[in-house]
């Protein structure tokens, strides 16, 4: 794009006029920060460039889908071949058999899987898909929890929908509700009580197993060890959504790094490179029941399209060297590290749970566990230090309540850059 691009306030009115809150995705309002989304024309590497010719160093990493970085070259050029042959063509293409085989080879638990277009689409048709196989209506999810916008999973919802206040969105009908059971993510005996209270009903329990969707939180030790027992006593199917952190937080997501095998996984963001996907696999049997070799129907005009499946296949291809993530965890360890060096100095409480690329920053002096420690965190201080950042070439979600992302192409000077600006933001709180 010509750097004569309009300025972000102008686009910003224009999108205003015509786009609900100006953004296709509520999570790049401004609202809960205050201020307005800039408007990107081009990213390269760690960094992206606004409208206005800023550069700033991304912590969103377009919300964990590049973990190589913006544009990686191999990526770009993988998608460039694939856009030679022709941009989609409805039937089966080779690319998603070899997505499939690299999914396979990669994820612990995964024997077949299917291809969606988001990752919405993937964490609600394996919720259907444990209502057929099991013959049971209900569900269990956590608080603050985030699964994409489907029905049976947008309540107590973490995300864009608690940023802006809608944890449980209008629109869901009662009934549909009532089939999904919420409780306190990293307690046991929440679900002791709610699988004795619902005997024979349960269906499945979804879970982020390391949650990203209301800041960055991991499970106690044990905890997913219980889920994975309760859930397999009581027959029900036990979901692992590693939308975010499959491929991020290890090639086989946390399930690899905590050797928990889920009976269904639903993947996206780094699996499309960049491009718009999603996927759900686990157990053979299970997925057997989808259509057209069982009851459940799931479908997808778009699903394995090859652009997206060639640009996935390039990304999971880059993540077959494993020292990437050993790489990627020392990045995120200088930046927690520079946090809390920087926070202490200050007397300032602060929490910032990390595990590789992810890691989030609560400015509270209780550890964060769960959906309500999250939100004793400051958001006023949030909103200082995520203003002092911006205006100093750094960016982080536009909200408390969301995950960061590092990428390989935040080594050396970006890193040492973005500690020195957390580190002055922090100074000046
Ligand atoms: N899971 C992403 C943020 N937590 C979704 C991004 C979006 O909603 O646009």
């Amino acid at each position: 794009m010509p750097s004569t691009a309009p300025a972000s306030s102008s686009l910003f009115a224009r999108a205003l006029q015509l786009i609900p809150g100006g953004v296709n995705s509520p999570v790049r309002a401004f609202r809960s920060v205050g201020g307005a989304p800039f408007f990107v024309k081009s990213a390269q590497g760690a960094t992206l460039t606004t409208s206005d010719d800023r550069t700033l160093i991304d912590f969103v990493c377009t919300w964990g889908p590049a973990i190589h970085g913006h544009n990686h070259p191999a990526i770009k050029a993988a998608i460039a071949a694939a856009l030679e042959n022709g941009t989609s063509f409805g039937t089966p293409n080779p690319y998603e058999v070899e997505m499939a085989e690299l999914i396979v080879k990669f994820v612990p638990s995964i024997q077949k899987v299917r291809m969606t277009s988001s990752g919405t689409e993937a964490t609600m048709s394996a919720v259907r898909l444990a209502r057929g196989f099991t013959k049971r209506d209900k569900i269990i999810k956590f608080s603050g929890c985030y699964h994409g916008h489907s029905d049976s999973l947008l309540i107590k919802a973490g995300s864009g929908a608690l940023t802006h206040g809608y944890p449980d969105s209008a629109g869901i009908p009662a009934s549909f509700a009532r089939e999904t059971i919420v409780l306190p993510y990293n307690d046991r005996a929440a679900l002791d009580a709610a699988f004795a209270a619902n005997r024979g009903q349960i269906a499945g329990v979804i879970i982020e197993p390391y949650c990203g969707n209301v800041g960055f939180i991991m499970p106690d030790p044990g905890y997913l060890a219980y889920l994975r027992e309760i859930t397999t006593r009581h027959g029900a199917l036990l979901i692992f959504d590693e939308v975010m952190t499959g491929f991020r937080i290890a090639q086989g997501g946390v399930q690899e790094r905590e050797a928990i095998t889920p009976d269904l996984t639903c993947l996206g963001k780094i699996i499309g490179g960049g491009l718009p996907v999603g996927a759900f696999g686990g157990r053979a049997d299970i997925m057997d029941y989808l259509a057209p070799l069982g009851p459940v129907y799931q479908a997808g005009t778009l699903s394995g399209n090859p652009l997206a499946m060639a640009a996935g296949i390039a990304s999971l291809r880059l993540l077959a060297n494993r020292h990437i993530y050993a790489a990627l965890d020392l990045l995120g360890h200088q930046l927690r590290t520079a946090v809390l060096a920087a926070a202490k100095t200050k007397g300032i409480p602060v929490q910032v749970p990390q595990c590789g690329s992810m890691f989030s920053i609560f400015f509270t002096d209780t550890p964060v566990r769960d959906y309500d420690t999250a939100l004793k965190g400051d958001a006023k201080r949030f909103t200082k230090f995520f203003h002092a950042c911006l205006d100093n070439g750094v960016y982080l979600a536009p909200s408390a309540y969301e995950a960061g992302f590092l990428s390989t192409a935040h080594d050396g000077p970006a890193i040492d850059r973005a500690c020195e600006v957390m580190t002055a933001a922090i100074r000046a709180l």
